[in-house]
């Protein structure tokens, strides 16, 4: 085997953000650039003798970047390589083939739901063992090694053809061809009722649509819902994976995944709809004329769970982001059940799936997951979606309204400011920051400040702290308004406004969002002086 150690000089940008590191195409197409962050991250580890799982949502620069990261992985002493058919593999599906097959970990080539092509966005990140995310102290030690990097190794070897199943060898390495979909899909039939799904969606009175976006999610759509699940072709729209998704911005939300919106709001609805992001991680569930929120489905999931085979002997714990709403909160009190607050990102939660004290996770920006990878899951929970909607046999909106009547409704949207200047955005946190201890008693108008902090996180498994997370406002009644800056962004600084009111009162359950928040996005504007730090009178995205 031909090793070439290659001379290099460190970059300083390749600190991980909340969920791998994203840049634009043309910064990893830098010389030497990817190279370095793959080399820091298997010098972060000890390679010798062990199996890769490698994959990517099929994005602009994924098959080249493979090429790259198989040969430096035969360099480093990996012996065997498990890599997704075409060079596809969702996050979750990855997460699967990790765990199933006891891998030292997986590089996953993605930048979820950013838009992709030759001037958008690429990303990676590393999974640990158990499947999920480096958690802080991996991604630390593989940034400290990006700065003083100083060579690669790489080997020199013809490129693999990613096309067709089966194995073939860099050096004394295997490479593994994988089908992207057969372990993930045989998981999901492990977990779900498939045939009351299946009867479901072949009786003439339901009908879904399912909406991958032009990203990852196709081929696993395709073959779990409309073959084995009988939904029949034509149930998943924009299938087939494309490289810039089809110029599109395959993030599953309200603003994003409007073709899906106008079919789901249309006179000839469906009965239930639900797209996926970038990677196949996120999702949106929507019904006839309703969009469920984020919050709302993770709490309805949990109150749910025993519906669903694999949770029918009742969950352990649910685990929540700190500006995900709490009506998860409620559903866990009244289980007699913990629930617990991370930061965001879903790093934070696989200590709490690991030692089993969560088995239902979320995050208000449209992800969801369980114990059974250390990912968030999209079609995982369009799956938990049907097989609820199966097994009770009611609409989408009556199970949600009914969960409201019974729980309270938390009103809750995020507003995003996109591509503030990035000092500009700095100065609006320090200057909330610099008021916070001034805050609490403090009367706007009906509410109350209880409390005023900047979200700071001790992982009970490990004691490891992870401090700044966003700073929190919470009212006598409840309610809660949450500023953060994006970790995710690969422009300018992102604000995000998260708005949270609680009302139990069944009469004032049906008020439009935003007004129903009203108050409260007023309030959020007084506090942090928005408009004026912003220089923005409005929010670029709001879900
Ligand atoms: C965003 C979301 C966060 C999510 C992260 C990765 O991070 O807010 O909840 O875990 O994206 O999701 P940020 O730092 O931009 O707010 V994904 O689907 O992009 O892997
Ligand atoms: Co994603």
């Amino acid at each position: 085997m031909d090793i070439r150690t290659v001379a290099t000089t460190p970059f300083t940008d390749q600190k991980p953000g909340t969920s791998g590191l994203r840049k634009a195409v043309t910064a990893f197409q830098k010389p030497h650039y990817l190279e370095n962050f793959v080399q820091s991250i298997f010098d972060s580890l000890e390679c010798v003798g062990q199996t890769l799982v490698l994959g990517g949502d099929g994005r602009y620069y994924n098959r080249q970047a493979i090429q790259v990261i198989l040969k430096m992985a035969a360099a480093n002493g990996f012996v065997r390589v498990k890599v997704g058919h075409r060079g596809i593999l969702s996050t979750p599906a990855a997460s699967c083939v990790i765990r199933k097959y006891k891998t030292l970990g997986g590089i996953i080539l993605s930048a979820s739901h950013n838009p992709g092509g030759p001037n958008g966005d690429f990303g990676i990140k590393y999974n640990i063992g158990n499947g999920g995310p480096a958690p802080e102290k991996v991604t630390e030690a593989i940034y400290a090694r990006s700065k003083v990097i100083d060579s690669y190794k790489i080997v020199d070897a013809n490129d693999i053809n990613l096309d067709t199943l089966g194995e073939s060898k860099i050096g004394n390495m295997i490479v593994e061809v994988i089908d992207s979909v057969h372990d993930y899909q045989e998981l999901m039939e492990s977990l779900f009722d498939f045939d009351r799904i299946h009867q479901m969606l072949t009786s003439s009175n339901f009908k879904m649509s399912f909406d991958a976006m032009h990203a990852v999610t196709g081929p696993y759509a395709r073959s779990i819902i409309e073959q084995r699940l009988g939904a029949g072709v034509g149930c998943v729209q924009n299938g087939v994976p494309l490289e810039d998704f089809g110029s599109g911005h395959p993030d599953p939300n309200l603003v994003y995944a409007h073709d899906l919106v106008e079919i789901l709001f249309g006179e000839y609805a469906p009965d239930f709809g639900a797209a996926s992001d970038g990677d196949g991680d996120r999702n949106m569930i929507l019904g006839r004329k309703f969009f469920v929120t984020p919050s709302d489905s993770l709490a309805i999931i949990a109150a749910n769970a025993k519906l669903v085979p694999a949770y029918s002997q009742g969950i352990k714990g649910i685990a929540r982001s700190m500006p995900t709403s709490q009506a998860a909160d409620r559903v866990a009190a009244a289980m007699g059940i913990d629930c617990y607050e991370t930061p965001t990102g879903w790093k934070f939660f696989g200590n709490l799936l690991d030692a089993d004290k969560a088995t239902l996770c979320g995050e208000e920006s449209f992800g969801t997951g369980s114990n059974h990878i250390r990912e968030k899951d999209g079609l995982w929970a369009v799956l938990f979606w049907l097989n609820i909607l199966a097994a009770r046999q009611k609409s989408v909106e009556e199970i949600v309204r009914e969960h409201w009547q019974t729980y309270g409704r938390n009103y809750y949207s995020r507003h995003d400011y996109e591509e503030v200047d990035s000092d500009r955005a700095n100065t609006l946190v320090n200057k909330i920051q610099a008021i916070l201890p001034n805050l609490k008693g403090k009367k706007y108008g009906a509410y109350e400040v209880d409390y005023s902090d900047n979200f700071s996180y001790k992982d009970p498994i490990d004691n490891s702290v992870s401090t700044n997370q966003g700073i929190r406002i919470g009212f006598t009644d409840g309610s809660r308004i949450i500023f953060r800056l994006s970790g995710t962004g690969t422009q300018g600084a992102t604000l995000r406004v998260y708005l949270e009111s609680y009302e139990a009162d069944k009469a004032k359950q049906n008020i439009e969002t935003q007004q129903a928040l009203g108050d409260l996005i007023n309030i959020a504007d007084e506090i942090a002086q928005i408009k004026e730090n912003t220089g923005m009178d409005k929010p670029t995205v709001i879900t």
